[in-house]
């Protein structure tokens, strides 16, 4: 008789880091864009796939891609991240193997060790799921609310009051766009560096609401160039979150160490892992 002798690819961690090379060189060679990068869009896109996840339902989270899919993709809190989607079209090309739901995550931690951030280790093992588990509209958070959404929306994936500030540290990065989100400017003077600069910001300068026809936000007194939405002068207002931005604006090691971890938790919620949690992929970056 005949044996079968058909091979089938089983990706290892130096296949991942060719996608994360890939993606890396994407980002470089693709500075057209908003600031300068793609880094903050795919980074947004890694966290609103994962941030749909609910620990009492076990539903959401980044396992399944679902936001390729009307209505998820639709839905008013994504608006915009079809650039992010887009850019990594080519990558899926390149690397057929790999899944959506791993590839947009493994971006967000390219997007952030190549802005300069924290390493973030890596699992890979999410499957793509059909639209049947796009999740219902309103689990990410609406900037325009107060701290007691900021911990219903966190609670309900598991973080304490710590892991929501160290998460809330990402808007170092970036910006708003009116087109998007109704909201106007960037949070930091190098919206393409991660730094502890949110934080800084957030505490040592002035914020005073911008007079101006879109929703309500507010802007630095002194150079009136740069942006804080409701939710993120809640970290500073609120007794229990300000106490860990005072420690991040002045300790950006401490900031950098819990973010990672948090970030880390954030893009794993929901997802049946085989590769075991001590055996994570720390991935080179381009700079390393
Ligand atoms: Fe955010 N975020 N975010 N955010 N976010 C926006 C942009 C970016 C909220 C609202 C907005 C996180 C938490 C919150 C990033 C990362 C992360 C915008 C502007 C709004 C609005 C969108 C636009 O107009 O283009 C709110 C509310 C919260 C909250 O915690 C209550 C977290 C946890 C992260 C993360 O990455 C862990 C990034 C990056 C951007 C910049 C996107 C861009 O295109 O630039």
């Amino acid at each position: 008789g005949q044996t079968n002798t058909r091979k089938i690819f089983v990706p290892r961690f130096e296949d991942y880091q060719k996608v994360y090379d890939h993606i890396a060189k994407r980002l470089e060679d693709q500075d057209e864009y908003d600031d300068g990068s793609y880094g903050p869009v795919v980074l947004r896109l890694a966290w609103h796939a994962s941030g749909t996840y609910d620990k009492m339902t076990n539903t959401g989270g980044s396992n399944g891609a679902t936001m390729r899919f009307a209505p998820e993709g639709d839905h008013g809190a994504n608006a915009g991240l079809k650039a992010a989607r887009d850019f990594l079209e080519p990558v899926k090309e390149a690397f057929p193997w790999i899944t959506y739901s791993d590839l947009w995550i493994l971006a967000g931690v390219c997007a952030i060790q190549e802005m300069q951030g924290p390493k973030i280790p890596f699992r890979a093992g999410r499957t793509d799921r059909d639209v049947s588990f796009c999740t219902p509209d309103g689990r990410l958070p609406d900037a325009s609310k107060d701290r007691s959404h900021i911990r219903a929306i966190f609670g309900r994936m598991g973080f304490d009051d710590r892991a929501m500030v160290a998460l809330s540290g990402a808007h170092a990065l970036g910006r708003c766009h009116t087109d998007r989100s109704g909201y106007e400017g960037p949070w930091t003077f190098s919206p393409t560096t991660f730094t502890n600069d949110y934080f800084r910001l957030l505490i040592e300068e002035k914020w005073q609401y911008k007079k101006w026809n879109g929703p309500k936000q507010f802007e630095d007194v002194k150079t009136k160039s740069l942006m804080m939405l409701p939710t993120d002068m809640e970290l500073v207002k609120d007794k229990s979150f300000r106490q860990y931005a005072e420690l991040y604006a002045k300790d950006n090691d401490a900031f950098f160490k819990d973010f990672s971890d948090s970030v880390v938790t954030l893009f794993e919620l929901g997802v049946p892992f085989q590769q075991p949690e001590d055996q994570r992929y720390v991935f080179k970056s381009s700079f390393d």
